[in-house]
């Protein structure tokens, strides 16, 4: 009897730690901004519309949303996301955002999945130390989109992904992975892609570019990928110093407008 009390009493203990590893995500509004605060601690969190406006906020992995399971907040305009430290998780999925949409995801391992989402304000994500996962998949966004990775190893992933205006990608120092895979950018504005310093991939493919698009690849050995992307106001595409490859394939541009290769 005693024996399986002090068990029932350590067992409770082992999920309170758990649940405090997990921590707690702070669900506020100013005015018709959604304002979501992580903790220090490893925070997993969902957002979902839940129809007219309306946004759902869940707890993943043992996180809890101001002390319970979930927060549903109406007529949400905005959305302001701050993880901070730890190794979070935010999956954003099937939502209407009728502002701006902003992830910061602090220090730490973290991973943003964007899914099935229309934005019609701007997005911006932003990493920092750390190793970042970054997926954007069937979104539109109308306005201008800003994806900064972390210092450490980036992975950011584009896969149907329809652009309303600027599309910038920056990653850091470590060794980044951007793939851009069906984009339909023929209304959009200029794009630049910089990798930064380290060995790094870069992949474009299945596109269609309005504007004129950059990418710089920084100092490392890196290694660029484009295939069946159709750049209507040219493209400079620079591997900058270290041993560069490219692997070119169907890429097509108007008479008159050069797509450039650099440094490869
Ligand atoms: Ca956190
Ligand atoms: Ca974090
Ligand atoms: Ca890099």
């Amino acid at each position: 009897m005693r024996r399986s009390s002090r068990l029932a009493a350590v067992l409770v203990l082992l999920a309170a730690a758990a649940a405090d590893a997990a921590g707690n995500v702070t669900v506020s509004r100013m005015g018709r901004r959604l304002l979501v605060q992580g903790d220090g601690a490893d925070n997993g969190l969902m957002l979902e519309s839940a129809g007219g406006g309306a946004v759902v906020v869940t707890g993943t992995d043992g996180t809890t949303v101001n002390g319970g399971a979930a927060v549903t907040a109406e007529r949400v305009r905005g959305i302001r996301i701050d993880t901070g430290d730890g190794a979070d998780t935010v999956g954003i999925h099937d939502v209407t955002v009728r502002g701006t949409l902003r992830v910061f995801l602090g220090d730490g391992n973290d991973a943003v999945l964007l899914e099935d989402a229309f934005v019609a304000g701007a997005l911006f994500i932003r990493g920092r130390q750390g190793r970042d996962d970054i997926g954007i998949t069937r979104t539109t966004v109308n306005s201008d989109v800003s994806i900064r990775g972390s210092t450490g190893a980036s992975n950011v992933t584009f896969d149907g992904v329809t652009l309303g205006r600027r599309l910038r990608i920056t990653t850091g120092p470590g060794r980044d992975r951007v793939s851009l895979f069906d984009i339909d950018a023929h209304r959009a504005d200029r794009v630049r892609l910089l990798t930064g310093d380290g060995p790094d991939e870069l992949r474009i493919e299945l596109a269609s570019f309005d504007d004129r698009v950059d990418a710089h690849l920084g100092d490392g050995d890196d290694f660029l990928i484009v295939s069946d992307v159709f750049f209507d106001d040219g493209a400079h595409l620079d591997g900058d110093h270290g041993h560069d490859d490219a692997l070119v394939g169907l890429v097509f541009a108007p008479a008159g407008e050069d797509v450039d290769f650099d440094g490869f």
